[in-house]
Parts: structure tokens; C-alpha cells; sequence
């Protein structure tokens, strides 16, 4: 099979009975029906597969049930149709499910199809006349207008050839797919085969997979590998978006896996229990009320959902609204994805829509920025989406965090980044995993910071600077520390303020002492500079200034960050200029005397008692001017 071939997906649709599943045999060979009960009771009940190649089109049809009850299965099957192929028996004409499959069509959004007027041969011209004009009048409006509606008959095989023509046709009508997106695969069935082990089978929506692939399994996030894959019932190198597909997979127990989960391309996105979304009501339904519970379909899977309408109490037949739906279970669902919603008593379908915010706020959160959001989603607009995405995250969007909220490519999202960052609009944090945050507010930012800094210096001028750490948590706690130091960075750079390892200061700032400071700073520092080695407390030389100890232990921290004193205890401070003294000492000493000195013999030299000589000693240990050794030490 080349890749050049084109993948159409062929979903049939109808009433129970009308020959869905005879026609699918007719066209391709394969009865789709393959269940015991099936084959017994003469309906289908659960999805059938079958393949053709014509006309250079592959195609993969998808059969599906026509009795009322089994509608749910049929929607399994309809994610990812490219063509729907209504089929009428011409002796009934339109019934309840022609109906309801077809709105299902209709909401799913599909855009080409054609009809198959089936048992043509039970009726004579003028009920097939009838037949096609009904059908014609059902049909305005919609998708199908004016589509190709085909008498077919199984039993004689007349107007087979046209109908194959007329698929062809159709499928050549369709825009190629782009196996580019990254992989997804609802699952729609999960077997084990014997001597393989775990199968599924799906529609291959995006992208495409091959043998050795790491896949991620929603919603349970579990990773598995890919032992092989098959394609149109045949095995494959690759299978590609549009394909019917079945993937074996190593290291999972078939039991593990069922319809309504997904294989998707690993570490991209997040499963999710609530969804924003663009609903729509069948104008057939009844009034949909504020928080109704509804069945949700959505590619293969099925769950309850409860609606939240919007800031409205009900939405009426024929209406259409944002909403969000929270959901009984968790699946992996992408914007653009379709949905349908059914009613429990009776069962029908009674709407549908499009899912616009896969991982949204709660519904009490701000509405209007919503609504922006949502209307860009809805238009498909991706500049505009990426832009309040990262206005409505206040701390910073990681970039990892956009595919699983928009479902885009790596490729769509650094465009996109690009686009935005050049219009000014966002700026990227670069760090190695970049961070987006809106260029408006880094801007207020760097303003604010520039304002606290100031404030600081105002407040503390015996302070050289603000520590980071107590500036960032003065702005906001929850900013995201890549911001924050992009912004520092910024400022620095344009020379607003300094950095010196864990501070922040205004350049150029200088301390600037009163006159009675000036004079007290002088005090401490003569007071220990007169004292030697023999030095006061700490305390005794501030408790005589002059003034109040606030400000005069600033003063202390002023002379100790100068390294004018330095403090070896944390009672003992000593004048830079007696330890200079000390050091000299003990040069002389190890010339006259050679390199060993005991404690007495330190004290004898320096003159202090105990008190001082141990910790000084200790000091000069640190310092690697001395090192013990034994009761003595040795002089470096
Ligand atoms: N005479 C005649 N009978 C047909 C034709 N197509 C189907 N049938 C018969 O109609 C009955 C139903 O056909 P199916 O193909 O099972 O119908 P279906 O639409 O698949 O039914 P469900 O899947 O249960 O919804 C069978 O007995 C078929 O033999 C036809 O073209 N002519
Ligand atoms: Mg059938």
C-alpha cells in the first residue's frame, strides 16, 4: 500500500433493518456483523469493520448498529468519519433512527456523504420516486443537499457500480489528511490475540504510529510500547491518521484496556473532568436546564456529564451557548474535538458541540475573560488563544503546559510563540524550559520592583540593599521564580538597580549616614581598635552611644560588612587592624622560636587570658595561619 494512497473513513447510518450491514458486505466482501448474537437475532449491536480499495482510495468502513438502543455504539464509531453513507430502505423511507443518526452526523460535523435508497428491488418506480423526493426534502439545508441519492438493491446488485463511483468521487473531493499532528487513537476495542497479547482498534485521528513506538495510555497516563501495528487488516510499517488500526501493545494486560480510552503521543497532554464548550441544541429537544445531567459522547467515549450554562438559567431547543460540562470520568479530549449529549428518559440525542477548553477554570471564576478565550477558540483563531491564555495565567504559562491545553503541534506552538513575541504581546522567559508570561504585565513588573527597591532604601537607609528572597515574596508569593529573575536581570541591565549575590540595590546607592551616625560608627570602631586583643562586649561599646540601638547594631553590621571588625564568636569582635597585628606577631615568633607554639606560650605573646586566647586560636585555625597539633600548634 503507498502513502500516496488516500485513507477515507466510511461511517454507514440508518434505521435497523434498512441493509447498513448487507450494503457494507455488498461493497466490500467482509459481513461487518461478527458477534454469535449478531449473526442469531440478524441486527448488529456493536461497530463492524470492513475494507476496500477502489479507485486508488483505501477505505476503511465503519458499520454501525441501527436498532435504538445501540446508538451509543454507533457513536463509538462515528469519531473521525470522513464520509457518511446514509442508508434508506426504500420500502420504509425515513424512520426515527435516519433521523437521529443523521443529526448525529450533523453535530459530529461531517461534511460529505451520500445515500444509498437500498432494497430498490421490493418497490415498484413510483415508491422509489416518492422515496427519493422525501428524502430530498429531509436532506435541504444540510450537509447532504443535493448529494447523489442512490437506488441499490443487494439481492440483484443493481446500482452497486454507481455507488462505488460515487464513494470514489467523494473521497477524491476530500482534502488530504495531515498525518503530521501528533498521534491520537481512540480506542474502540481491546482483545487479546493469542501469541500477541493486547490489541486495540480505533480510527486513527491524528498522526500516525508504528512498531517500537512509546505511546501514553488516557486517562491513567500509563506508558506503552507498540509491538506492532496493522492497517486496513494488514500488517504495517506505519499506520497513518485516517486508518482503521489495530496496535498490539507490550506490557499491558487487555483487561486494562477499553472502549473510550485513547493512545496518544506520550507527554504531550492531560486527562481531564470538566471541558468548556460551545453546546448546541437539536431543535427537536426539549429545554435544556442549568445544571442537567446528560450522557456525553465524545470519540469513543461515554460518560454523565452535569451541564453548566453560562451565566443563563436554560437554553431552548434549536439554541446554542458556552457551557462547561463536568464529567463522571476522566478521558483525554482535545479543542476542535466533537461531542454529543443524549437525555436519559427517553434516551435520544439531543445535542451536541465542540469542545473549545479541554483543561478550563471552575465556572465561578471571571466570566468574561472566558468568553474571549472561548470565542477564539471557536473561530479556530491561534495567536489570539495562545495570548489570553498566557494573560489569564497571572504566574507564568510553561510552554510544556500549551499542548495540552490547545492540542497543537511543537511546530504550531513556537510559531504561534513567535508571532505574539514579535507584536510585543508576550514575552518568553527563556530558561530551559521556557516560561510565557504577558508582556504588559512583565512590564508593570519591572516597574513595581523598581518601586520596592526604592521604598527599601527609603525605609532602611543604614541598609545597603534588600535581600531577593524578601522582594520577591513582597510582589507576590506564586510568581514563578524564572519570571522573577528575568525581571532582575532586565533592570540590571538597563542599569536601574545592582545585584550583589543575594541582594538588590538601587545603583548607584550609597549609604548615607546622619552626622550622629558618622560620629557613632567612629565611636565603635575606635572602641575596639583601642582595645587590642583584650577587646568589650559588643553590647558595652553600643550601650554607651549615643543613640538608640536600632540604629546603632545597623552601624555594627555597616563596620563587620566592611570588614573594618570581624567577628570570630558570636560574642567576640575583633579590629581588623589587632588581628593584622596578631598575624605579625606570630611571623616573628616563628622565625626567633621555629614553628610550634603552645597555649601558654600564645598567651605569654599576646598577653590575654583564656578566654580570649582559645577562640582566637580556633579563629587562626580557620584562617590556616595556624593548625593544632596535639596541645600545640603549628604556625603556617
Ligand atoms: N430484498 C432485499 N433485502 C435486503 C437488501 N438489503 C438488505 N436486505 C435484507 O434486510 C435485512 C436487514 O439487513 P441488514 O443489512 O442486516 O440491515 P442493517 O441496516 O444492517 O440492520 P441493523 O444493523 O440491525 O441496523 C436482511 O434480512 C437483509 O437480507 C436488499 O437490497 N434487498
Ligand atoms: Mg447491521
Amino acid at each position: 500500500m503507498s502513502s500516496a494512497e488516500k485513507h477515507i473513513i466510511v461511517g454507514t447510518a440508518g434505521h435497523i433493518d434498512h441493509g447498513k450491514s448487507s450494503l457494507v458486505e455488498a461493497l466490500t466482501g467482509t459481513h461487518p456483523d461478527r458477534l454469535e448474537e449478531e449473526k442469531r437475532r440478524g441486527i448488529t449491536i456493536d461497530l463492524g469493520f470492513a475494507f476496500l480499495q477502489e479507485g486508488g482510495v483505501q477505505f476503511g468502513f465503519v458499520d454501525v448498529p441501527g436498532h435504538e438502543r445501540f446508538v451509543a455504539n454507533m457513536l463509538a464509531g462515528a469519531a473521525g468519519l470522513d464520509l457518511v453513507l446514509l442508508v434508506i430502505a426504500a420500502d420504509e423511507s425515513i424512520k426515527p433512527q435516519t433521523r437521529e443518526h443523521f443529526d448525529i452526523c450533523r453535530l459530529l460535523g461531517i461534511q460529505r456523504g451520500l445515500v444509498a435508497l437500498t432494497k430498490s428491488d421490493l418497490v415498484d418506480r413510483d415508491t422509489l420516486e416518492l422515496a427519493r423526493l422525501e428524502i430530498e426534502d429531509f436532506l435541504r439545508g444540510s450537509f447532504l443537499q443535493g448529494a447523489s441519492i442512490l437506488p441499490v438493491s443487494t439481492k440483484t446488485g443493481a446500482g452497486m457500480l454507481e455507488l462505488r463511483r460515487g464513494l470514489v468521487a467523494q473521497a477524491q473531493q476530500l482534502p488530504g489528511k495531515d498525518s503530521q499532528r501528533d498521534f491520537r487513537l481512540p480506542i474502540d476495542r481491546a482483545f487479546s490475540v493469542k501469541g500477541f497479547g493486547a490489541v486495540v482498534t480505533g480510527t486513527l485521528l491524528d498522526g500516525r504510529v508504528s512498531p517500537n513506538d512509546e505511546v501514553e495510555l488516557f486517562p491513567s497516563g500509563l506508558r506503552l510500547r507498540v509491538r506492532g501495528v496493522q492497517s486496513g487488516g494488514k500488517a504495517a510499517e506505519r499506520a497513518v491518521a485516517g486508518q482503521r488500526t489495530a496496535i498490539n501493545l507490550a506490557g499491558v494486560d487487555h483487561q486494562a484496556l477499553k472502549r473510550g480510552m485513547t493512545l496518544a503521543a506520550p507527554g504531550h497532554y492531560r486527562a481531564t473532568r470538566r471541558v468548556d464548550v460551545k453546546l448546541q441544541l437539536l431543535p427537536s429537544a426539549r429545554r435544556l436546564k442549568n445544571r442537567a445531567q446528560v450522557h456525553f459522547h465524545s470519540g469513543s467515549f461515554e460518560t454523565i456529564a452535569e451541564v453548566a450554562l453560562f451565566g443563563r438559567s436554560e437554553l431552548s431547543g434549536g439554541g446554542e451557548a458556552f457551557a462547561q460540562l463536568k464529567l463522571k470520568q476522566s478521558a483525554l479530549l482535545l479543542p476542535g474535538d466533537r461531542f454529543i449529549i443524549r437525555q436519559s428518559s427517553p434516551l435520544i440525542t439531543i445535542g451536541g458541540g465542540t469542545i473549545l477548553d479541554p483543561i478550563p477554570r471552575r465556572t465561578r471564576a471571571k466570566e468574561a475573560p472566558r468568553e474571549v478565550f472561548l470565542a477564539a477558540a471557536e473561530r479556530g483563531d491561534k495567536p489570539e488563544m495562545l495570548a489570553r491564555l498566557v494573560e489569564r495565567s497571572l504566574f507564568g504559562l510553561p510552554q510544556k503546559e500549551i499542548s495540552a491545553r490547545t492540542g497543537w503541534t511543537d511546530a504550531e506552538i513556537a510559531a504561534t510563540i513567535r508571532g505574539l513575541a514579535t507584536a510585543t504581546r508576550i514575552r518568553v522567559i527563556a530558561a530551559d524550559s521556557p516560561v510565557l508570561y504577558p508582556a504588559a504585565a512583565f512590564d508593570e513588573l519591572l516597574k513595581k520592583i523598581a518601586e520596592r527597591v526604592e521604598l527599601f532604601h527609603k525605609q532602611n537607609p543604614l541598609q545597603p540593599g534588600i535581600a531577593r528572597e524578601d522582594l520577591r515574596v513582597s510582589l507576590t508569593r506564586r510568581l514563578r521564580p524564572e519570571i522573577f529573575r528575568a525581571a532582575l536581570d532586565e533592570l540590571a541591565a538597563q542599569r536601574k538597580i545592582e545585584l550583589q549575590g543575594e541582594m538588590v540595590k538601587r545603583a548607584g546607592a550609597q549609604i548615607s549616614l546622619l552626622p550622629e551616625e558618622a560620629k557613632a560608627k567612629a565611636q565603635i570602631e575606635a572602641a575596639f581598635a583601642s582595645a587590642g586583643l583584650a577587646v568589650p562586649s559588643a553590647k558595652e561599646v553600643l550601650g554607651q552611644l549615643s543613640i538608640e540601638a536600632r540604629r546603632s547594631e545597623k552601624l555594627l553590621q555597616l563596620l563587620l560588612r566592611d570588614k573594618a571588625l570581624v567577628r570570630i564568636t558570636p560574642e567576640l569582635i575583633f579590629h581588623r587592624d589587632a588581628l593584622a597585628q596578631l598575624r605579625a606577631k606570630l611571623a616573628t615568633y616563628k622565625k626567633a622560636k621555629g614553628e610550634r607554639i603552645s597555649v601558654p606560650a600564645f598567651k605569654d605573646l599576646t598577653g590575654i587570658t583564656r578566654k580570649y586566647a582559645i577562640p582566637l586560636l580556633e579563629y587562626l585555625d580557620r584562617e590556616r595561619v595556624t593548625r593544632r597539633h596535639g596541645d600545640e600548634r603549628v604556625i603556617l
